[in-house]
Parts: structure tokens; C-alpha cells; sequence
């Protein structure tokens, strides 16, 4: 059992994802600490992220004496593909990869594609859940770009950066636009408060 009422910790396997959001962490000035806490949390196959998250969250709730937080995120690409891969992301990345979803698109220049970001907090003192949203939209890149990132940053263009995937910005640059950035920045005012 894990217990410090001042540390807020992440629940993730994902280092990449822990990277990104302890830069944004340690940026801000308030009194919790951020841990990561890589235990093994039961994934269901749900239609929204959210519901996702909440399944996450309550998987392991008995683990964990603290607050802690997940954090649910996909990939979605809208025109064409109706939303594919979304809540199949992992699995998506996992066997076709990002040259499986490049060959399912013809028209790059006319798709339109998003990262979603659920963060779920179980915060302690109020004995209670909360939830964060971020979005970003932008579009398919025609080919694979960029040694930055994770997962489907290479073949995402955010709109507000003409021409970069997410691949080829710092870190620094993905977070202050990004999907787990603007989720995460809405946890931490929560947070500046409480
Ligand atoms: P957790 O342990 O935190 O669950 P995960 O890698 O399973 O980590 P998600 O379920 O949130 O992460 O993500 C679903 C898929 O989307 C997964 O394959 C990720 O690599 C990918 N993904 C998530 N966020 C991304 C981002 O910011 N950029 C690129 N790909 C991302």
C-alpha cells in the first residue's frame, strides 16, 4: 500500500506518456509531488475513453492509500475513417502500426484526425473522482516524420503547427498544445486550489 498525503501518484506503464507529464509537473509551483506507479491496472474494450478511464482507475483503487490519477488517451482519425482507431488504439499501434493506418487514407491533404486525453483523479481528502479533458485536432501526415514522441506522433499534424508531425516538436512544444497537456494543465489548476 502506497501512502503520502502531499504525492500525487501517475499510474501508467507508459514512460513516455510518464515523461511528458512530469515536465509539465515540475513546471508548476504547488505542494504535491507526482509519482509514477507502474502496476497493473484492467483495460476494458468500451466506446468512450472515459469509460475506459473509470474502469482503469476503480482496477486499482484497492492498491492504492493515496491520490492518483490515470490518464486514457487515443487516436482518431476522422475523415476518413470515422474515428478509427480511437478506443482501439493500443491494439491499432500494436499490429498494423502507423504504415497500416497510412495506407488506409488516399486524400492527406483533406483528412482530419485528433488525439483525446481523459485524465480520472481520485483525490483523497474529498474521497472522490474527477475528470480532465484535452483535444487536439489537426490532420494525417502523408508519410512517417520525426524521432520525438511516441506512439502515432509521427503521423500526426496538429493545425496550430503547419507542417510538423508531433514527432519532430520538443517536448516541451507537444505539451503546451497537446491533447495529455491541456488535460493535465486543468488537473494542476485543480490542484493549485485544493
Ligand atoms: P497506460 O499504461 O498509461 O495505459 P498506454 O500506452 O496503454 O499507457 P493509452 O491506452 O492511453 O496508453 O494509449 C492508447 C494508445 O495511443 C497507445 O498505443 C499509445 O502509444 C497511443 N498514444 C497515447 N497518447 C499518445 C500521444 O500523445 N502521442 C502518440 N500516441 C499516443
Amino acid at each position: 500500500m502506497t501512502n503520502n498525503e502531499n504525492t500525487v501518484y501517475f499510474i501508467t506503464g507508459n514512460k513516455y506518456k510518464f515523461r511528458e507529464v512530469s515536465e509539465i509537473f515540475k513546471k508548476k509551483k504547488i505542494k504535491y509531488d507526482l509519482e509514477q506507479k507502474d502496476i497493473k491496472t484492467t483495460e476494458i474494450q468500451a466506446q468512450t475513453l472515459k469509460d475506459v478511464a473509470l474502469f482503469k482507475l476503480n482496477s486499482v483503487k484497492c492498491k492504492m492509500k493515496g491520490s492518483f490519477f490515470i490518464e486514457d488517451a487515443g487516436f482518431f482519425v476522422d475523415i476518413p475513417l470515422e474515428g478509427f482507431p480511437g478506443v482501439y488504439s493500443s491494439y491499432v499501434l500494436k499490429t498494423i502500426g502507423n504504415e497500416g493506418i497510412l495506407k488506409l487514407i488516399n486524400d492527406f491533404d483533406r483528412s482530419v484526425a485528433h488525439f483525446s486525453a481523459i485524465i480520472a483523479f481520485y483525490f483523497k481528502p474529498i474521497d472522490k473522482t474527477l475528470f480532465f479533458e484535452g483535444l487536439v485536432e489537426g490532420k494525417v501526415s502523408k508519410t512517417i516524420r520525426g524521432k520525438g514522441g511516441f506512439g502515432f506522433d509521427p503521423i500526426f499534424i496538429p493545425n496550430i503547427i503547419l507542417d510538423k508531425t508531433f514527432a519532430e516538436l520538443s517536448t516541451e512544444e507537444k505539451n503546451k498544445i497537446s491533447h495529455r497537456g491541456q488535460a493535465l494543465g486543468k488537473l494542476l489548476e485543480f490542484l493549485e486550489k485544493n
